[in-house]
């Protein structure tokens, strides 16, 4: 940049220069500006050609991308759209005020709805359409903490009575009629679609929805339709790399039913964005370069006239100097201010505001609240064909609030206005409210007969109906084919090995025969296929690629080549984690974005999953989401050879930490059967918000066919898978537990403990500790609810109860997963659990095993233990299973290691 700076700066021949400037201005006259482009281009080109160098400007000067020639014009009453924004606005302000005003400090922001009224206002008012017999709809992602806003138009359409504004913040006693502090689809499920409050994730989502709605009608599953994506973001927030990291993907996929708007207020919370920069021009190179149409909407229309005399370019130049922490003081310090500090610098800009008052430079507005440039951007957008767009709005953080907050640093979390702050809000947005009552900070509502509430009526009418508004559920009822669809993957496999990853893409592929589910199931991969033996369904259902597949893939002569088609069914994400959830989100949540219940399967390698894209995890939730989550080569010891990084002993635990998402830890294929039928059952046929979260693994061993009448205990979390028989009188016992592969060194133990100690073991495999921890503590809950009533028993002290000896607990996780059902454990039933817990590391499975104490001779070790501690053993036959097992006495814990 300031090698381009340089050349910018130094002209030799200003005569020369002005000669070849007049001829372009000729071009421009006679043949109009595409013809100018060309005449560009080709110099570009005959200069690079000549050995030239010539340094890439991805940005264009600091004024709006539409010059007011070419601006659409809105169609609305502009004098009643302003008086509808200063009622939203009034009640927005007051909903924070209000709730700040009662104990207990519920919080709020003023500040950024006051900085983008006006983006939301022009959308809901002439472009965003809401579901109907016509359209499908439009998604509007709206920026987190500007909730208020969206509250105070619903409450002025009478879709949101004024006991709920006053009860913004508070959902615990609100009981369903509160207004959550954020969009929560999971606290509001009939108005919020996307949750966006966590920085980032919004634009990630976007994106991918975007994207998932084009692949919906190329596959043909939904018609072709001019909906639109739009996205509402901060300025700030673009620092997060979920905001800008996949804007690639929609430039190169051409996305055009995407727009962003980034409301460029050039503050965060702490302070400016780019104090020392200009974020509006950061933003548009960044976009640019990612193949975006880039609009900037950084002046009002008071500026026109001004820009239209700087004939000479100093204004223009002026606006390109100035930062951003200097544009910030303007607004703060007001007009006499910026006349000194902003238009002083030059002489021919001190002049050009010679004969505007202080009020009228202070009224030189910024494009973000000027409702024409906003409309004639916001039209721009929706006819742009081929690529997504950006609006980049500049705004006044605070705007109307004042000495309280206008351009302020601390202005985000300003929320308590004084009666000084209000009384200024209420003049300058003229509410027609009293002095006497404005202590109090009423809502404002003029009627539903009000001209202002019937014109927004009319507008909703017009776009098909209210928004924000969410579906719960999808119409057309689907059916679940029973397990016996599933033979291939109850039955055992003989004496063939196969990994429980095999089982479940054979699941995946049973699926996708199916009838009515087959074209609905949405298999994602984040370039890593071939590792779970997926690229068979390149060949058969092939990757989906928006413009087809334009060249001979390098093994097309092979019966499964890298087929990727318009109608592919596959999602290949490339390598981002993130971007491979957030396109599952999409399909997750196509039931009620789209009408159209879609089944996602989410394959990745387990440890990049919950631990590196928790927040969007957690987001599913919220949005209740449905699909499956498939943490690939997982376990710490069963994907042996990749080390510290790879090896996942611990996303149980985090995915057990969201309420709606069931987890489980298959060892077995016919496990995987009924998790997946039970899966699509509750999912896609039942409806129910919730999902799943699914461990396989990469050890290939033979599988059992499915014992009889175990389906209810997989799916609870527990099940016998093989009983020891009725205790003699005084004979020790053992109750073996284990999930995931673990289990078979379990089974290997119970052989051990027989044949060298002549102890015999009841073996339990225990796909979800997590299920079997809920399950537990409601019944404990219940009980302590209802004391006198008969005492509910939990599923596993029911199944543990009556059964004799310690329990020993082994899994590939780390000890606090298995450790989880320790409180249900029949009184007097001691609980030993063996785990990974420390960092993983490569060798074999068997020397990893060994290291962390899950092997085999481990857990007959524990076992011998435990017995010991209860009297039914001798601590020497602890020892002598230490000696003949050689476990190392001194071996240091794996977890400080
Ligand atoms: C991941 C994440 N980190 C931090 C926050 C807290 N937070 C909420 S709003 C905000 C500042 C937002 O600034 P900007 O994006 O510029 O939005 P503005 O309010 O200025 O429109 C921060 C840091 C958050 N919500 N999410
Ligand atoms: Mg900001």
């Amino acid at each position: 940049m300031d090698q381009l700076e340089d050349i910018l700066n130094q002209d030799i021949d200003p005569t020369e220069t002005r000669e070849w400037m007049d001829s372009l201005d000729a071009v421009i006259q006679h043949d109009g500006t595409e013809r100018a482009h060309f005449l560009l281009e080709r110099m570009v080109d005959t200069t690079r050609r000549s050995g030239g160098y010539l340094p890439f400007d991805p940005t264009t000067a600091y004024v709006n991308t539409i010059p007011p020639a070419q601006e659409a014009k809105s169609p609305g009453d502009a004098a009643m759209e302003w008086r509808i924004r200063c009622l939203i606005r009034w009640n927005a302000m007051a909903m924070v005020v209000r709730a700040n005003r009662k104990p207990g400090e519920l919080g709020g922001h003023i500040a950024s709805f006051a900085s983008s009224a006006t983006l939301y206002d022009v959308g809901f008012n002439h472009f965003w359409r809401a579901p109907s017999a016509d359209h499908p709809g439009d998604l509007i992602l709206h920026q987190g903490h500007s909730s208020p806003g969206i509250y105070a138009r619903s409450f002025l359409e009478g879709r949101l009575a004024e006991d709920q504004l006053d009860l913004f913040r508070m959902e615990v006693v609100g009981k369903g009629r509160a207004l959550s502090s954020y969009p929560h689809p999971w606290l509001m499920p009939d108005y919020w679609q996307v949750p966006t409050v966590s920085m980032g994730l919004g634009p990630i989502q976007a994106i991918y929805q975007a994207q998932f709605f084009k692949y919906l009608e190329n596959r043909g599953l939904i018609p072709k339709s001019d909906r639109k994506i739009w996205c509402f973001m901060g300025d700030g927030e673009c620092d997060e790399p979920e905001s800008l990291g996949a804007i690639s993907l929609a430039g190169r996929e051409g996305l055009d039913n995407l727009i962003f708007v980034i409301n460029c207020n050039l503050q965060r919370l702490d302070g400016p964005v780019r104090g020392n920069g200009k974020i509006i021009q950061e933003l548009e190179g960044v976009f640019r370069g990612g193949g975006w149409n880039a609009i900037k909407l950084a002046w009002g229309s008071y500026w026109d006239p001004l820009l239209a005399r700087d004939t000479k370019g100093v204004l223009r130049k002026l606006m390109m100097e100035t930062l951003d922490g200097e544009y910030q003081a303007c607004k703060a310090f007001g007009g006499a201010y910026t006349r000194e500090h902003f238009f002083g610098k030059y002489p021919e800009t001190r002049e050009m505001v010679a004969n505007l008052s202080d009020d009228d430079i202070w009224r030189l507005n910024r494009g973000g609240h000027d409702p024409h440039k906003v409309y004639a951007a916001y039209h721009a957008a929706s006819h742009t064909k081929g690529m997504p767009t950006v609006i980049l709005a500049k705004t006044v953080k605070g705007y109307g609030m004042g000495a309280a907050g206008e351009s302020q640093n601390p202005t985000h979390q300003q929320k308590k206005l004084d009666e000084e702050s209000v009384r200024h809000f209420r003049d300058r947005f003229q509410i027609p409210i009293g002095d006497d009552k404005l202590k109090d900070v009423p809502y404002y509502h003029p009627g539903k007969d009000s001209p202002e509430v019937q014109y927004m009526l009319e507008r909703r009418r017009a776009l098909g109906g209210f928004l924000p508004q969410r579906r719960r559920k999808a119409e057309a009822k689907l059916k679940t084919p029973e397990l016996t669809a599933f033979e291939q993957i109850t039955k055992g496999t003989g004496e063939r090995e196969i990994s429980t990853t095999m089982a479940l893409v054979r699941g995946i592929n049973l699926l996708l025969r199916d009838k009515q589910l087959g074209e609905r199931i949405v298999p994602i991969v984040a370039d890593e296929a071939r590792t779970f033996g997926m690229e068979g369904m390149f060949r058969q259902i092939g990757i989906y690629a928006p413009f087809g597949q334009k060249y001979k893939p390098q093994d097309s002569d092979q019966l499964l080549y890298y087929r990727e088609d318009q109608k592919g069914q596959v999602l290949q994400q490339g390598i981002s984690e993130a971007g491979g959830m957030a396109s599952w989100m999409a399909a997750a949540t196509s039931y009620s974005i789209s009408n159209q219940a879609m089944l996602p399967f989410f394959i990745y390698y387990s440890m990049f999953g919950f631990q590196r894209i928790g927040d969007l995890c957690w987001a599913a939730g919220d949005m209740r989401s449905r699909g499956f989550l498939v943490g690939g080569t997982s376990g710490r010891t069963t994907l042996n050879g990749e080390g510290l990084q790879h090896e996942d002993g611990h996303s149980h635990l985090m995915a057990g930490a969201i309420p709606n998402v069931k987890s489980y830890d298959p060892t077995f294929s016919y496990e995987v059967a009924v998790i997946l039928q039970d899966g699509v059952r509750r999912m896609m046929q039942e409806q129910e918000d919730i999902y799943y979260y699914v461990t396989v693994m990469n050890e290939n061993y033979a599988h059992p066919d499915m014992p009889k009448g175990c389906e209810e205990g997989i799916i609870k979390g527990m099940y016998p898978f093989k009983d020891g028989g009725k205790p003699k009188k005084g004979e020790p016992r053992v109750q073996l537990l284990g999930s995931g592969t673990i289990l078979r060194e379990v089974i290997a133990a119970a052989e051990l403990l027989e044949k060298d100690f002549g102890v015999k073991s009841d073996i339990w495999s225990c796909p979800s500790f997590i299920e079997l921890r809920r399950d537990g503590f409601d019944a404990e809950r219940w009980n302590r609810l209802h004391p006198e009533a008969e005492q509910r028993v939990p599923y596993v002290t029911g199944l543990l109860d009556g059964r004799s000896g310690p329990a020993i607990a082994a899994t590939d996780y780390v000890r606090e997963y298995a450790d989880q059902i320790r409180a249900f454990m029949p009184d007097g039933m001691r609980y030993t659990v063996l785990g990974t817990d420390g960092f993983g590391r490569s060798d074999t499975r068997a020397h990893l095993r060994e290291f962390f104490e899950v092997d085999r001779y481990w857990i007959a070790h524990a076992a011998l233990a435990a017995l010991a501690k209860d009297g039914k053993v001798n601590a020497k036959d602890v020892s002598r299973a230490i000696k003949e097992y050689k476990l190392d006495q001194d071996k240091p814990n794996p977890l400080t290691v």
